[in-house]
């Protein structure tokens, strides 16, 4: 069998997520059934978990008592490198197919435990601006009293560095592009802004893909609106469960600090003209060639 070469890709984890991720690498393998909400952190994960599970399990639960009324949308869909850190595998292994599982790790280390098994992939990108801005407050979040506050500044110079959660950025999302390029009938590839323009026509789109689409009588029903409705940003964020300040072993975040203002473009509220002109070159740079515009 031809080996291939070692990526040459280099991810950064905090150290308390890398015992889940080399976990994963030794124990996992994927079902052909599976679904994976795969991204780079504070890039729509929940958003599109939310929706995931939500057109999943639409005819299981009506949608006036789903389950996404009283769980965070985190506790309906697992990220599988908590569990795994856990080392609670078998909590994954007895779930019924299809799963929906999630991750942050970057493709070229989750490549080897997902190849060939047929499974589906649903990534989410963003603007790299309003990534670090949204990871800058969720990092300002979950900071323990006794640890300074990062000034915006100095995790802006380190975000261009590449150093960040699962990052750098930059070949995070080329690979799961990439991937889609060569897959698309198993990888859809989406972006934040454009769901936010126009849900109505990814949330038929992410149900094609995923194998349930809507019917015409659904349609009809109003049941894309209803979906739509109960994965936005104002339903969840003023959902009691999502006020939650509270957090567990499995689900590290609070589940309040998950919904912050769910806007395009809130990093021109901290970033200078500089600053902005600076990672939008390094973007630039880092995807021209790709086809990639984001
Ligand atoms: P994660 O990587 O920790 O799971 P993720 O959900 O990817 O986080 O990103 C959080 C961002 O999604 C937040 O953006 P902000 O900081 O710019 O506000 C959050 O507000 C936004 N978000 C959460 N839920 C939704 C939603 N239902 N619709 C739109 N945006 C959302």
């Amino acid at each position: 069998m031809a080996s291939r070469a070692p990526s040459k890709i280099r991810s950064w984890f905090p150290e308390l997520h890398l015992p889940g991720v080399i976990a994963i690498q030794k124990h996992f393998k994927a079902r052909p059934t599976d679904l994976f909400v795969l991204s780079f952190p504070k890039s729509g994960t929940t958003w599109l978990k939310a929706l995931a599970f939500a057109i999943m399990t639409r005819t299981q639960h009506p949608l006036a008592h789903h389950p996404l009324h009283s769980l965070n949308p985190h506790q309906c869909v697992v990220t599988m490198d908590r569990l795994f850190a856990l080392g609670q595998v078998s909590t994954i292994e007895a779930m019924p197919s299809p799963r929906i599982l999630s991750t942050h790790m970057p493709f070229s280390l989750l490549r080897d435990s997902i190849e060939g098994s047929g499974c589906r992939i649903i990534c989410v990108c963003r603007d790299v601006k309003d990534v670090l801005v949204s990871w800058w407050h969720f990092h300002d979040k979950m900071r323990p009293a006794e640890i300074d506050r990062v000034p915006f500044a100095k995790a802006f110079e380190m975000f261009c560095e590449g150093i960040c959660p699962s990052g750098p950025i930059w070949s995070h999302v080329l690979e799961y592009w990439e991937e889609s390029l060569r897959r698309p009938e198993k990888v859809l590839f989406l972006k934040y802004e454009e769901m936010m323009e126009e849900p109505m026509s990814h949330a038929k789109r992410l149900a094609e893909f995923m194998g349930c689409p809507f019917s015409l009588e659904e349609e009809k029903e109003g049941v894309v609106e209803e979906i739509l409705k109960l994965c936005s940003f104002e339903k969840l964020r003023n959902l009691e469960v999502n006020k939650s300040h509270k957090r567990d072993a499995v689900h590290l975040a609070q589940f309040d600090s998950l919904f912050r203002k769910g806007n395009v473009g809130d990093w021109t509220n901290h970033m200078s003209p500089e600053m902005a002109r600076k990672l939008e070159e390094i973007t630039q740079q880092k995807f021209k060639e790709s086809g990639l515009t984001v």
